[in-house]
């Protein structure tokens, strides 16, 4: 029987997939699915990795509030999310205020999160048995997300880096075969991670929204 606690790559990418609609939405149970998954990845990585867990899991658990609530029906896609948020005027535009944890900007958070980890595993796809997977790591946050963060977490992120064990180690958590299958699925399943990203990208710059603080 599958071990629940036990972290699946498949399964992560098996909900990304589920998070596309044939009309292009994307569903936010399975998408915050995927990122659960990620996020008992990470805890399987050690306590220098809790300050990005933490942080994943707050964000998370605002849009699962959000979807359980009176409004919930609103948040059953990230399109109706922002449609909703920025028709009733509960996104802060500009600066913090009343609505620092809307839905569009928490989830906004994730997605910036969701390019670097596209890069990451490409990265990682295509490297060699014996490549660094804290300088492949490095190089997909340096690329993406550090612009987005203050000095002190990319200090911080840099240093957890460092103990991210090997390629061939980090292939064997995932859990699913030879490195060939993981190759594999790597190769199907990450055109769904950017198109999911590019959905969300367009979306949130129809409606000047890739900004918030
Ligand atoms: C594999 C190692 C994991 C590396 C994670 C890379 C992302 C680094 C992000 C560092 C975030 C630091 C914590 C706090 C950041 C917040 O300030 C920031 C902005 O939020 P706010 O409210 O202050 O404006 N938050 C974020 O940018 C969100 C960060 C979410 C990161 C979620 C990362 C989940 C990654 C999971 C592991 C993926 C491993 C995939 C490989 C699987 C193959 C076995």
């Amino acid at each position: 029987m599958a071990d629940p606690d036990r972290f699946s790559l498949a399964e992560v990418l098996e909900s990304f997939k589920k998070c596309l609609s044939d009309e292009g939405e994307i569903l936010q149970e399975h998408y915050l699915e995927g990122w659960k998954g990620l996020v008992k990845f990470m805890s399987s990585l050690g306590s220098a990795f809790s300050f990005i867990s933490n942080d994943a899991v707050t964000k998370i658990q605002i849009l699962e509030d959000y979807r359980s609530g009176v409004n919930g029906q609103k948040y059953l896609t990230i399109q109706s999310m922002v449609k909703y948020e920025v028709d009733n005027e509960l996104v802060d535009l500009t600066k913090r205020g009343d609505h620092w944890d809307s839905g569009c900007r928490t989830l906004l958070r994730l997605h910036r999160a969701l390019r670097w980890l596209q890069l990451f595993l490409e990265k990682l796809r295509v490297a060699s048995d014996n490549s660094k997977t804290s300088v492949l790591c490095t190089e997909a946050y340096q690329d993406v997300l550090a612009k987005y963060h203050p000095w002190i977490i990319r200090k911080a992120a840099t240093v957890a880096f460092y103990m991210l064990p090997s390629r061939a180690n980090f292939f064997e958590v995932m859990n699913m075969g030879p490195t060939e299958k993981v190759v594999a699925i790597l190769g199907e399943a990450l055109p769904v991670v950017a198109k999911t990203y590019d959905i969300t990208e367009d979306l949130y710059s129809q409606h000047g929204l890739l900004d918030l603080p």
